[in-house]
C-alpha cells in the first residue's frame, strides 16, 4: 500500500544504532496512552477514558471518550462527534469509518477503529455541540508498536 515503517534516513549506521529499538521509542511526536488523558480544544475538553486494547494497537480498537465543556467541566451529551485517525507520514487514514455511540453523560463509545499499521497516528476528535455549527477539535498523538 506504499507504506513504510522506516523512520527516516538511509539504512546503515543509523539503523544499526536503532536495532532493537522500536520505532515508537525513538518517535518524539507521540504521547504515551494513559487512561484519562485529556486535551482541550475550542470550547471542549476531550478525555480519553478507556481503550480496548490498552494501549491502542494495530488492528481493531474500541475507545471511550468523555466530552466536557466549560469551566465547570460539565458533561456534553448529544454532540456530533467525529473521530479521524490519520498517519501523516504516509498520508492515509484508518480502514473504514469509526462508529460513534452516544452513551449519555458526555461519554461516547467509538467502535470500528481499524488501524492498519504500526507507527505514529494522529487522531483528530471533532465535537459539534447540539444546535451549534462550529466544531471544536482536539488531537491525540499515539504511536502503535507493531
Ligand atoms: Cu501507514
Amino acid at each position: 500500500m506504499g507504506c513504510s515503517t522506516k523512520i527516516g534516513g538511509d539504512a546503515g549506521s543509523q539503523a544499526d544504532v536503532e536495532a532493537g529499538t522500536s520505532a515508537c521509542e525513538v518517535d518524539t511526536r507521540d504521547e504515551p496512552y494513559v487512561s484519562g488523558m485529556e486535551k482541550t480544544g475550542g470550547s471542549v475538553i476531550v478525555q480519553f477514558t478507556s481503550a480496548n486494547p490498552a494501549p491502542p494497537a494495530k488492528g481493531s480498537n474500541v475507545w471511550t471518550l468523555k466530552v466536557l465543556r466549560g469551566a465547570d467541566r460539565s458533561p456534553l451529551s448529544g454532540a456530533k462527534v467525529v473521530v479521524t485517525p490519520f498517519m501523516p507520514d504516509h498520508g492515509h487514514g484508518a480502514s473504514g469509518t469509526p462508529v460513534i455511540d452516544d452513551k449519555g453523560d458526555g461519554s461516547y463509545e467509538v467502535r470500528d477503529i481499524y488501524l492498519s499499521m504500526p507507527g505514529y497516528w494522529r487522531t483528530t476528535v471533532s465535537v459539534t455541540p447540539s444546535g451549534e455549527s462550529t466544531p471544536s477539535e482536539v488531537q491525540f498523538h499515539l504511536c502503535l508498536d507493531g
